[in-house]
Protein backbone atom coordinates (compact mmCIF):
# COMPACT_ATOMS: atom_id res chain seq x y z
CA UNK A 1 0.00 0.00 0.00
CA UNK A 2 0.68 3.41 -0.57
CA UNK A 3 1.30 4.69 2.82
CA UNK A 4 3.76 2.20 4.17
CA UNK A 5 5.69 2.85 1.49
CA UNK A 6 5.44 6.78 2.19
CA UNK A 7 5.81 6.72 6.19
CA UNK A 8 8.84 3.65 5.27
CA UNK A 9 10.14 6.29 2.91
CA UNK A 10 9.32 9.24 5.58
CA UNK A 11 11.30 6.88 8.42
CA UNK A 12 14.54 6.74 6.33
CA UNK A 13 14.13 10.04 5.26
CA UNK A 14 14.36 11.21 8.80
CA UNK A 15 16.61 8.29 10.50
CA UNK A 16 19.62 7.97 8.31
CA UNK A 17 20.98 4.28 8.38
CA UNK A 18 24.11 4.23 10.67
CA UNK A 19 26.59 1.73 10.82
CA UNK A 20 26.36 1.12 14.52
CA UNK A 21 30.00 2.50 16.17
CA UNK A 22 32.39 -0.85 16.68
CA UNK A 23 33.59 -0.57 20.11
CA UNK A 24 36.10 -3.28 19.88
CA UNK A 25 33.51 -5.26 22.05
CA UNK A 26 33.31 -7.87 19.45
CA UNK A 27 36.98 -8.90 19.36
CA UNK A 28 37.04 -8.65 22.32
CA UNK A 29 34.45 -11.44 23.16
CA UNK A 30 35.91 -13.54 20.69
CA UNK A 31 39.45 -13.31 22.55
CA UNK A 32 38.92 -12.84 26.01
CA UNK A 33 36.79 -16.95 26.37
CA UNK A 34 38.49 -18.81 23.77
CA UNK A 35 38.32 -22.48 23.14
CA UNK A 36 41.88 -22.46 23.08
CA UNK A 37 45.08 -20.36 23.07
CA UNK A 38 48.69 -21.10 23.07
CA UNK A 39 52.27 -20.51 21.32
CA UNK A 40 53.02 -22.30 17.98
CA UNK A 41 55.35 -22.13 15.38
CA UNK A 42 54.03 -20.99 12.03
CA UNK A 43 55.87 -21.67 8.73
CA UNK A 44 55.49 -19.21 5.78
CA UNK A 45 53.42 -19.93 2.93
CA UNK A 46 55.73 -18.70 0.33
CA UNK A 47 59.00 -18.42 2.44
CA UNK A 48 58.90 -20.96 4.46
CA UNK A 49 60.65 -19.44 7.65
CA UNK A 50 59.06 -20.23 10.96
CA UNK A 51 57.38 -18.05 13.29
CA UNK A 52 56.66 -18.03 16.64
CA UNK A 53 52.81 -16.90 17.13
CA UNK A 54 50.14 -16.55 19.50
CA UNK A 55 47.11 -18.68 18.45
CA UNK A 56 43.60 -18.37 19.25
CA UNK A 57 40.94 -21.34 18.20
CA UNK A 58 37.38 -19.82 18.93
CA UNK A 59 33.86 -20.22 16.90
CA UNK A 60 35.79 -22.69 14.30
CA UNK A 61 38.58 -20.06 13.60
CA UNK A 62 42.18 -19.85 14.28
CA UNK A 63 43.57 -16.44 14.88
CA UNK A 64 47.55 -15.84 15.45
CA UNK A 65 49.05 -12.57 16.83
CA UNK A 66 52.67 -11.66 17.26
CA UNK A 67 52.65 -10.74 21.16
CA UNK A 68 49.58 -11.96 23.52
CA UNK A 69 49.00 -8.42 24.33
CA UNK A 70 48.05 -7.35 20.23
CA UNK A 71 44.59 -6.40 19.64
CA UNK A 72 44.50 -7.41 16.24
CA UNK A 73 45.35 -10.48 14.86
CA UNK A 74 47.92 -10.95 12.47
CA UNK A 75 45.94 -13.62 10.15
CA UNK A 76 42.91 -15.11 10.48
CA UNK A 77 42.05 -18.98 9.16
CA UNK A 78 38.56 -19.90 9.46
CA UNK A 79 38.48 -23.55 9.37
CA UNK A 80 35.54 -24.45 7.38
CA UNK A 81 36.40 -27.71 4.70
CA UNK A 82 39.34 -27.24 6.40
CA UNK A 83 41.42 -30.68 7.67
CA UNK A 84 44.27 -31.49 10.16
CA UNK A 85 47.18 -34.07 9.81
CA UNK A 86 50.06 -35.08 11.88
CA UNK A 87 53.17 -34.67 9.56
CA UNK A 88 56.99 -35.17 10.55
CA UNK A 89 59.46 -32.12 9.79
CA UNK A 90 63.27 -31.96 9.55
CA UNK A 91 63.74 -28.97 11.74
CA UNK A 92 60.92 -28.87 14.17
CA UNK A 93 59.08 -31.34 16.07
CA UNK A 94 55.59 -32.24 17.09
CA UNK A 95 54.58 -30.91 13.45
CA UNK A 96 50.65 -30.96 12.22
CA UNK A 97 49.05 -29.19 9.24
CA UNK A 98 46.17 -27.81 8.26
CA UNK A 99 45.03 -28.65 4.53
CA UNK A 100 41.99 -28.52 2.43
CA UNK A 101 41.12 -31.55 0.00
CA UNK A 102 42.40 -31.03 -3.81
CA UNK A 103 45.46 -28.66 -2.51
CA UNK A 104 43.58 -25.68 -2.87
CA UNK A 105 44.95 -22.41 -1.64
CA UNK A 106 43.58 -21.85 1.64
CA UNK A 107 40.48 -19.14 2.57
CA UNK A 108 42.50 -16.92 5.03
CA UNK A 109 43.33 -13.27 5.62
CA UNK A 110 45.89 -11.74 7.24
CA UNK A 111 47.91 -8.25 7.28
CA UNK A 112 51.16 -7.56 4.93
CA UNK A 113 54.26 -5.79 5.86
CA UNK A 114 52.41 -3.02 5.47
CA UNK A 115 49.54 -3.61 7.53
CA UNK A 116 47.39 -3.99 4.49
CA UNK A 117 44.49 -6.90 4.71
CA UNK A 118 45.84 -9.37 2.02
CA UNK A 119 44.79 -12.98 1.26
CA UNK A 120 46.73 -15.88 2.50
CA UNK A 121 48.83 -18.44 0.26
CA UNK A 122 49.09 -21.09 2.13
CA UNK A 123 47.89 -24.63 0.59
CA UNK A 124 48.68 -25.68 4.01
CA UNK A 125 49.60 -24.23 7.47
CA UNK A 126 52.58 -25.93 8.77
CA UNK A 127 52.79 -25.62 12.46
CA UNK A 128 54.97 -26.80 15.20
CA UNK A 129 53.64 -26.93 19.24
CA UNK A 130 56.44 -27.22 21.75
CA UNK A 131 55.16 -30.54 23.39
CA UNK A 132 53.47 -33.53 21.84
CA UNK A 133 50.50 -32.95 24.52
CA UNK A 134 49.88 -29.74 23.34
CA UNK A 135 49.78 -31.19 20.03
CA UNK A 136 47.32 -33.39 20.95
CA UNK A 137 45.10 -30.87 22.48
CA UNK A 138 45.04 -28.25 20.12
CA UNK A 139 44.74 -30.76 16.83
CA UNK A 140 41.93 -32.50 19.55
CA UNK A 141 40.18 -28.74 19.91
CA UNK A 142 40.56 -28.19 15.88
CA UNK A 143 39.05 -31.80 15.10
CA UNK A 144 36.32 -30.92 17.27
CA UNK A 145 34.59 -28.06 15.98
CA UNK A 146 35.24 -30.23 12.04
CA UNK A 147 33.08 -33.32 13.73
CA UNK A 148 30.65 -30.71 14.86
CA UNK A 149 29.85 -29.13 11.20
CA UNK A 150 30.00 -33.04 9.75
CA UNK A 151 27.77 -33.80 13.21
CA UNK A 152 28.78 -37.31 12.27
CA UNK A 153 30.78 -38.38 14.92
CA UNK A 154 29.40 -40.70 17.65
CA UNK A 155 31.19 -40.91 21.02
CA UNK A 156 32.95 -44.06 20.60
CA UNK A 157 34.22 -42.82 17.55
CA UNK A 158 35.81 -39.69 18.95
CA UNK A 159 36.94 -41.59 21.75
CA UNK A 160 38.77 -43.64 19.34
CA UNK A 161 39.98 -41.05 17.35
CA UNK A 162 41.55 -39.72 20.99
CA UNK A 163 43.49 -42.88 21.17
CA UNK A 164 44.86 -42.84 17.89
CA UNK A 165 46.17 -39.24 18.25
CA UNK A 166 48.29 -40.51 20.21
CA UNK A 167 50.11 -43.41 18.33
CA UNK A 168 53.51 -41.18 16.96
CA UNK A 169 53.38 -42.24 13.65
CA UNK A 170 49.66 -42.01 12.60
CA UNK A 171 49.89 -40.10 9.25
CA UNK A 172 45.82 -40.35 8.33
CA UNK A 173 43.62 -37.35 8.78
CA UNK A 174 40.86 -38.19 11.28
CA UNK A 175 38.68 -38.71 8.30
CA UNK A 176 40.33 -41.62 7.13
CA UNK A 177 41.12 -42.80 10.70
CA UNK A 178 36.92 -42.73 11.28
CA UNK A 179 36.22 -44.27 7.44
CA UNK A 180 38.57 -47.30 8.08
CA UNK A 181 37.37 -47.42 11.94
CA UNK A 182 34.02 -47.66 10.27
CA UNK A 183 34.61 -50.25 7.23
CA UNK A 184 36.39 -52.42 10.14
CA UNK A 185 33.58 -52.52 12.73
CA UNK A 186 30.84 -53.44 10.03
CA UNK A 187 32.89 -56.39 9.05
CA UNK A 188 33.46 -57.65 12.59
CA UNK A 189 30.53 -59.40 13.63
CA UNK A 190 28.10 -57.75 16.36
C1 LIG B 1 56.86 -14.64 6.07
O1 LIG B 1 58.20 -14.95 6.06
C2 LIG B 1 56.25 -14.91 7.43
O2 LIG B 1 56.47 -16.27 7.78
C3 LIG B 1 54.76 -14.63 7.41
O3 LIG B 1 54.21 -14.97 8.66
C4 LIG B 1 54.07 -15.44 6.34
O4 LIG B 1 52.72 -15.01 6.24
C5 LIG B 1 54.69 -15.23 4.98
O5 LIG B 1 54.04 -16.11 4.07
C6 LIG B 1 56.18 -15.51 5.00
O6 LIG B 1 56.71 -15.22 3.73
P1 LIG B 1 59.31 -13.78 6.23
O7 LIG B 1 58.90 -12.95 7.43
O8 LIG B 1 60.57 -14.53 6.43
O9 LIG B 1 59.24 -13.00 4.95
P2 LIG B 1 53.63 -13.86 9.66
O10 LIG B 1 52.56 -13.11 8.89
O11 LIG B 1 53.05 -14.65 10.79
O12 LIG B 1 54.77 -13.00 10.04
P3 LIG B 1 51.44 -15.81 6.77
O13 LIG B 1 50.50 -15.86 5.66
O14 LIG B 1 51.87 -17.16 7.25
O15 LIG B 1 50.92 -14.96 7.91
P4 LIG B 1 53.70 -15.68 2.58
O16 LIG B 1 52.75 -16.75 2.07
O17 LIG B 1 53.07 -14.31 2.63
O18 LIG B 1 55.01 -15.70 1.90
Amino acid sequence: PKELLVSLYESIKTEPFKIPEDDGNDLMHTFFNPDKEGWLWKQGGRYKSWKRRWFILNDNCLYYFEFTTDKEPRGIIPLENIQIREVTDRSKSHCFELFCAGNEVIKACKTDSEGKVVEGKHTVYRMSASTEEEKDALMRAIMKFDAEDENALTQEEKDFLLKKEQEPKAKMTWREKILKHRQEKEKRPA
